[in-house]
């Protein structure tokens, strides 16, 4: 039984195999700038539309060639994932933004910080921290609808983003050295998001 202790959600998560024949750190293409287009794009719809806007993409997934396109082409791209209208706009003032700050990807991966992706328009929390868990290797957990209701599952509920971050994140602190997180999050994460999709 889980007592008090988000680690312990982890193992039994863990027990059930749920990333199996999927890839490593569940969301595909860890590390790139495509994960950041997919965490906006995500918003406010699934994933199945969220992959017919990536592959409309194809060839313009680096921050130098999305930089490129046209707020009216980019729109059409993207319609498959909604709210194009708000989406297009905000994704192309973020890669301006990141070149104008970070100059490239690479750079923008390693010095970005929370506070700096939320004062994006259209980032808030859970995108900030799906950008730094599968875009930027950090350790930080993505709080979600799906989340909440795996914890939901468990008798546990919060009001506030940042309590249940700080409740799934402790219980890892307490029970593993920091240094063996090795993008722990990110599987656990994507643990909850297919435990969801098999059994809730
Ligand atoms: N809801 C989701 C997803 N479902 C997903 N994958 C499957 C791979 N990603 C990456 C984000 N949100």
């Amino acid at each position: 039984m889980i007592e008090n202790n988000s680690f312990e959600i982890y193992e039994f998560l863990k027990d059930k195999n749920l990333l199996l024949n999927l890839p490593e750190y569940w969301w595909p293409n860890v590390g790139t700038f495509k994960i950041l287009i997919g965490a906006i794009l995500t918003q406010n719809t699934s994933w199945k539309n969220v992959e017919k806007s990536l592959k409309n993409l194809d060839g313009f997934l680096e921050l130098d060639s999305f930089s490129t396109l046209n707020e009216l082409t980019l729109k059409e791209m993207i319609k498959p994932s909604g709210f194009y209208n708000q989406k297009a706009p905000r994704l192309l003032q973020l890669s301006r933004n990141i070149k104008n700050d970070f100059n490239d990807f690479k750079t923008f991966q390693s010095r970005v910080d929370r506070e700096w992706l939320l004062k994006q328009k259209g980032i808030g929390k859970e995108s900030a921290d799906a950008i730094l868990c599968y875009a930027c290797f950090r350790d930080e957990m993505v709080v979600d609808t799906y989340t909440k209701r795996v914890l939901k599952a468990f008798d546990i509920e919060f009001s506030q983003y940042d309590e249940y971050k700080e409740y799934l994140e402790k219980g890892f602190k307490e029970n593993l050295d920091k240094r063996k997180l090795n993008l722990i999050y990110a599987r656990f994460h994507g643990m909850i998001v297919e435990y969801n999709k098999k059994y809730l």
